[in-house]
């Protein structure tokens, strides 16, 4: 595997700056976590440092946007550190302008960029960063319950929706497809391949979820809005709208028996918070914050922030992943004015997940940990942290029945090509349950998303954020059967047949309602085309190319049956 880049700021680096990291991150992790912030414009607490060497308004300006778009992602809103370092004053100030500004241009090994010799910062850039984070971090604006209700609109009450579905669509196998980059949804019928509508939803816009009866659609915006679809609708749109935040990545529904469609809950990345909701007009009900203290060394962490949450089914409880303090939160959302959180200790850098088969065990990536955490729903309890390879990112993961471990949950991982298969059945495998069994050998690093199908013998396996665009423009499946026979590569960006320039990064892989096509992003610029390329599961051919002017950089997609009954 060659990180080109990273290869070039060691070649350049002063030994002292190499021996002060030890945390190994993959290049393509940092470009993954670089994502610009819904931050960058809010209006924020400023004060500045009088020890710190002078910025004139103008500069501190500029550096505050660089900030919020290139280094936010990675050292955190208030520059605690996260996936990248700690960078606060008392930090800051002790290593200097000059120290830090080689720092910021050439990069270090433990995965910092070299944004100066990358070209992606100017001289002048690097010196005014440099400058900018030995001042105190500046500090965004809470968001409490008034501020959400300011943004809340209910654009179709509930007693003015259909009462029955009032369309033709097979509504459990429409896609609501991820057009990240201009801030909508294409829902998709997956039946015919032809899109239904564009709903407007928040900025780039980042997952979808469905309520446990599937008939309505909830999806995030990175600047925490939600918008909630009626699938029942003529044609399906938007009928309520909220912020939670001002910064988000999740949003999920109550599944439990006798609350099905009941509430919503949203987790934010600013304020470091949960919000639940009602579920039929996201009217938000109770705000929780997270800040508190780390798993390990119980320190206190400023914003702690939301990562994945998944509903119960075993009870009536939202599972609640804190990033930062590495913590899992069972909320039993039963009796909301006398709120119980059981706080299960995992791990730090918690992130994706999702359900083993039987749905009793949620599996969750603490990535920068290199760990996988089995949170037990039935006993609210840690199971077991299972140590994986490097940065491993499920997405929400694959489950399926190994010819000799039994039933398994997989994961790929981002910092290498291993796929790691984690045994998941504790009674009739007992020797194999919640222990690494197996680690297949994938393409290569960068992988985000896998995924298989009860019905489908198949495990497809991304690597969007490989370097290589032969492995970032193809997947790899499996036969589940025939592991030991390593995998087969798919072409699937050439298959889309789009013009030659452009990432047309290949990625997440979206089984339909039968099991039996499997559906992918061809993500490209924003000015540039990009496809779905559905493949027939038999035989991993293509079936369909879906091109459309308005499918621009379609991501996630999410299938309405798969999500509303967790299968994958
Ligand atoms: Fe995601 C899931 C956070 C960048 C596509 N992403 C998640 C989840 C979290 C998360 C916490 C789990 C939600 C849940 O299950 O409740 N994602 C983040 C980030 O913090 C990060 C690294 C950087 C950022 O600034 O946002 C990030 N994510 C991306 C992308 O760049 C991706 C590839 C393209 C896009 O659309 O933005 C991307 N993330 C996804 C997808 C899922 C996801 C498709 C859901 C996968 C699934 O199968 O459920």
């Amino acid at each position: 595997m060659k990180w080109t880049r990273l290869a070039v700021a060691l070649a350049a680096l002063p030994l002292a700056v190499m021996a002060q990291d030890k945390k190994d991150v993959a290049p393509g992790d940092v470009k993954y976590h670089a994502a610009p912030s819904a931050l960058t414009d809010v209006p924020m607490v400023q004060s500045t440092n009088p020890k710190a060497p002078p910025m004139t308004q103008a500069e501190f300006d500029q550096a505050r946007k660089i900030y919020f778009e290139r280094c936010a992602g990675c050292h955190g809103v208030l520059r605690k550190g996260a996936t990248g370092k700690p960078l606060t004053p008392d930090i800051t100030l002790g290593k200097g302008t000059d120290y830090l500004k080689v720092f910021i241009a050439y990069g270090s090994p433990a995965g910092m960029p070299n944004w100066q010799t990358s070209g992606e910062m100017t001289e002048k850039e690097v010196d005014i960063m440099a400058r900018y984070i030995q001042h105190e971090p500046p500090t965004p604006p809470e968001f409490g319950m008034a501020d959400m209700k300011a943004t809340w609109k209910v654009i179709i009450p509930p007693k003015d929706r259909p009462t029955r579905k009032l369309n033709n669509y097979n509504i459990d196998n429409i896609f609501s497809t991820t057009l990240r980059d201009t801030g909508e949804v294409a829902l998709i019928d997956g039946d015919t391949k032809k899109i239904i509508n564009i709903v407007k939803t928040g900025y780039a816009v980042h997952i979808s979820r469905t309520s446990a009866s599937g008939r309505y659609l909830y999806v995030i915006g990175r600047d925490a809005k939600i918008n909630m679809i009626d699938l029942w609708m003529e044609k399906p749109d938007n009928v309520a709208e909220i912020r939670t935040g001002l910064e988000a990545r999740s949003v999920e529904t109550s599944k439990f028996k006798g609350f099905e469609d009941k509430l919503a809950i949203a987790g934010a990345y600013w304020p470091p918070q949960y919000v639940i909701m009602k579920g039929d007009t996201l009217e938000p009900l109770k705000v929780i914050s997270t800040r508190g203290n780390t798993v390990d060394k119980q320190e206190y962490h400023p914003e702690p922030r939301v990562a994945s949450i998944v509903g119960s089914h075993y009870k009536p409880e939202f599972v609640v992943n804190v990033k930062e303090t590495g913590k899992t939160l069972m909320v039993d959302y039963s009796n909301l004015d006398s709120l119980k959180v059981t706080e299960i200790g995992t791990a730090r850098f918690l992130h994706d997940g999702g359900w083993d088969s039987s749905k009793r065990y949620f599996m969750v990536a603490a990535n920068q940990s290199n760990k996988i955490a089995v949170v037990d729903a039935k006993e609210d309890k840690l199971v077991k942290l299972v140590d994986v390879s490097k940065i491993p990112h499920p997405g929400r993961g694959a489950n399926f029945v190994h010819p000799k471990f039994g039933p398994v949950w997989s994961t790929g991982h981002l910092g290498d090509e291993a796929i790691s298969l984690i045994g998941t059945d504790p009674v009739r495998n007992k020797q194999f349950a919640f222990k690494e069994v197996a680690q297949l050998k994938g393409q290569g690093g960068g992988s985000l998303f896998l995924k298989t199908h009860p019905k489908s013998k198949h495990l497809y396996v991304d690597t969007p954020l490989n370097p290589d665009p032969a492995m970032s423009q193809s997947v790899v499946v499996f036969d589940i059967n025939s592991l030991d026979k390593g995998y087969k590569v798919l072409p699937i960006a050439q298959w889309a047949g789009l013009s030659d320039d452009g990432a047309k990064r290949v990625v997440q892989p979206e089984y339909n309602k039968a099991g039996d096509e499997v559906w992918f992003s061809v993500w490209s610029a924003k000015d540039k085309q990009s496809a779905i390329v559905v493949v027939d599961d038999k035989t991993l051919q293509p079936k369909v190319v879906i091109k459309d002017p308005r499918l621009i950089t379609p991501t996630g997609k999410f299938n309405v049956y798969n999500t509303q009954h967790d299968i994958y």
